[in-house]
């Protein structure tokens, strides 16, 4: 029998003392390495002071980590720099100083309970520390800089190597307070469909559109169709994100169902400066709602990791920490040239 889904996504809450705050300040005041030209001497350091690291958010990672806890952590009262500069208006590894923001330990130190940092070869200029804030060239994109609604989804899914957690710091809040990151633990909604709706999302019918295709479905152009359920190891995987489109009539009533009942139990969480939201990507969706950015240096900003635990081992070892992104040529055309070119404001 289905069970019937819980009205809320549970996440946990960890809220620093001032005094936490102050002491992890001081714990990682020795990090002086740039992680964005030389991230191990960077991790390095990171990894050598991970005493600094508030116990409580410590256990509250390792709870995440073992399932022991919601697949949504929040930690708020973190240490922020207190002179951010403002916030840019083109792609971080587009600007003339790549300084570290001084945010970048915060952010290392509690990825590194949950596994190895990792990143894409195609995104980003290759940075493992994602900068991300309102870029006006791309306000329409399904990208964390637009200002549109980001559909809810599981962070870069069916890639060989897709993120087992992400860490997302908000070093600036919205300045109009419109923006609220939502969380929705999937594995809930999966649980509670009967046996033949889950056949159906085990199947290979899920795909994006793009004007660079691999199939064409009644007149559109696809992605190759991947199965929103799958089992890795054993373990059932679920992906999912809110512009997949179904091939036939059977997949589309089953992911109908998916996506009312996963946005029905969506939380809205407006970060401030000085929260960290790390997930589960195995166990919860996220994305957030429209906002109207300014772009006047005084956006909101976020700093991101994505985590793998399983990089760095066995097979993946020899491709080290930037692994190539094998559904980029299928990317649609304005999406790649978002990823590659520097963007000014448009
Ligand atoms: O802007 C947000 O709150 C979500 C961003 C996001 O999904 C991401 O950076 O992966
Ligand atoms: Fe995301």
């Amino acid at each position: 029998m289905p069970r019937s889904s819980e009205p809320l996504t549970e996440i946990s809450v960890v809220e620093l003392s001032d005094e936490e705050r102050e002491s992890f300040r001081a714990g990682i005041g020795s990090v002086d390495a740039n992680p964005y030209d030389a991230f191990e001497p960077f991790l390095a350091q990171v990894r050598e002071s991970r005493k600094a690291l508030p116990r409580r958010v410590h256990d509250a990672l390792d709870d995440l980590r073992n399932g022991r806890a919601p697949g949504a952590l929040l930690v708020r009262n973190l240490p922020i720099v207190t002179d951010l500069p403002p916030t840019p208006d083109r792609s971080f590894s587009a600007l003339s100083d790549l300084a570290a923001v001084g945010t970048e330990a915060v952010l290392a130190s509690a990825v590194n309970v949950l596994g190895e940092p990792f990143s894409y070869l195609e995104w980003d200029a290759g940075h493992l520390v994602h900068n991300k804030y309102p870029i006006h060239a791309h306000r329409d994109l399904q990208f964390g800089s637009n200002a549109v609604e980001f559909l809810l989804h599981t962070e870069t899914p069916f890639r060989d190597v897709s993120p087992d957690y992400l860490a997302l710091l908000c070093l600036r809040a919205d300045p109009t307070g419109q923006a609220k990151t939502k969380v929705a633990d999937i594995t809930r909604v999966v649980d509670a469909l009967d046996e033949a709706d889950l056949a159906v999302l085990a199947k290979a019918r899920y795909a994006f559109e793009t004007d660079n295709p691999v199939v064409v479905v009644d007149g559109r152009g696809l992605t190759e169709p991947q199965p929103i359920v799958s089992y890795r190891d054993g373990t059932r995987v679920v992906e999912y994100v809110g512009d997949l489109i179904a091939t036939d009539e059977e997949s589309r009533r089953v992911l109908e169902i998916l996506g009312r009942r996963v946005l029905a139990i969506a939380v809205d969480i407006p970060l401030a400066g000085g929260d960290l939201l790390v997930l589960d990507n195995s166990r919860v969706v996220h994305g957030r709602n429209a906002i109207v950015p300014g772009y006047d240096g005084r956006d909101r900003w976020l700093q991101r990791m994505l985590v793998t635990t399983r990089l760095l081992d066995g097979e993946h070892r020899a491709t080290g920490r930037l692994v190539s992104d094998r559904r980029y040529a299928n990317y649609p055309t304005d999406y790649r040239k978002a990823l590659r070119q520097p963007a000014a404001r448009s």
